[in-house]
């Protein structure tokens, strides 16, 4: 069984990778490339799998080349479960891509990660809400603490022998309407050369994604007719490319997903040590604020000196005078 981590960058994917895989990291290549990625044999409540580490993408359809690795590893390694990490102190911005590998239909759990920093920004999140809202479980970990990181893996063992896909979210009709249209035009066969459904490669060809656009068109040329003026559809009625008002309606329906699941409370204040910490430990300042105490310091030893000097001194003398005429 392969187990895919796949979120935004630094979202704590390898830190969750490692909080399980330990010292038996193997270093992979994506075939061609000189990406790495790390995937490592896990045990688990007796459950053997293959852990993989994949590069952070901000979107399937990036075209860095890091992150067109890693969705070209998704689409063609077709893994068992993708656990798909997201850092819950930047919920909304995360669950936009959380959307895209929805439409994948590839068994899925979400993790909510960095449970502690969204505590400090005073987010509460309804796991339970989003569990329902997305179709798939939700698991939320702390993974340097290793908080909640075997609660994950066994919710995605599961998630990977019950084949839970999560929800495919829909988008107006101004959108859903040339995706249909585009989707009776898809081959079957097409799509599933490109390791996608027929409603997900439709999406691709209207996001003018060059890479599906590409491999599609050379299986079926056909579609090069209806696609340009299927886009231009869209981009007609707002005034923008395809692209953009696709990428746009994504958007609100992360922040839709966000408000209906999340609440920002009044941010909670930092503990006094934290505080004390932000200015000792600044650069500038922190040099400042020992300057001052070790010049307190010495005006201290100076002060304090001088007040004692001439008690001290008489006290030395009268024991001095004691001791000679002791000895006499
Ligand atoms: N406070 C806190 N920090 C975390 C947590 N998980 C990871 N981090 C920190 O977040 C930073 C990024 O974590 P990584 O595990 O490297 O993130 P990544 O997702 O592998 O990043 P990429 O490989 O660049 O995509 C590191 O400094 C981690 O120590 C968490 O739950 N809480
Ligand atoms: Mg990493």
């Amino acid at each position: 069984m392969r187990v895919v981590l796949v979120g935004q960058p630094n979202c704590g994917k390898s830190a969750l990778f490692n909080s399980v895989a330990g010292y038996k990291a193997m270093v992979g290549n994506f075939p061609g490339t000189t990406v790495e990625y790390l995937c490592s044999p896990i045990t688990l409540s007796q459950k053997h799998f293959t852990l993989v580490d994949l590069p952070g993408i901000y979107s399937l359809s990036s075209p860095e080349s890091e992150e067109v690795t890693t969705r070209r590893y998704l689409l063609r390694e077709q893994p068992d479960v993708i656990i798909n990490v997201l850092d819950a102190s930047v919920l909304s911005r995360s669950l936009e891509l959380t959307l895209e590998l929805l439409d994948l239909q590839v068994p899925m759990v979400v993790c909510l990660n960095m449970m502690d920093e969204a505590g400090k920004k005073g987010i509460e999140i309804d796991r339970e809400h989003l569990s329902q809202d997305l179709g798939v479980p939700v698991v939320p970990t702390i993974a340097v603490q290793g908080q909640g990181v075997s609660d994950l893996f066994n919710a995605a063992l599961v998630a990977a022998e019950q084949r839970t896909k999560g929800k495919v979210f829909f988008f107006s009709q101004d959108i859903e309407k040339p995706i249909a249209e585009l989707q009776s035009l898809v081959n079957k066969k097409t799509a599933a050369g490109l390791g996608v459904s027929t409603r997900l490669l439709s999406l691709k060809l209207l996001e003018e994604d060059r890479e599906f656009e590409e491999q599609a068109l050379a299986i079926q040329p056909d579609l090069t007719g209806p696609l340009p003026s299927l886009r231009k559809r869209i981009s007609d009625r707002h005034g923008r490319s395809a692209e953009m008002v696709i990428a746009s309606e994504r958007h609100a329906l992360a922040v839709n997903l966000f408000e209906h699941v999340a609440k920002v409370r009044a941010r909670v204040p930092k503990p006094r040590r934290e505080q004390v910490d932000q200015y000792v430990m600044h650069p500038l300042l922190g040099y400042l604020i020992l300057g001052f105490i070790l010049l307190s310091l010495f005006s201290l030893v100076f002060v304090l000196g001088q007040g004692l000097e001439g008690p001290l001194l008489g006290l030395f003398d009268k024991g001095a005078q004691y001791l000679n005429a002791f000895l006499k």
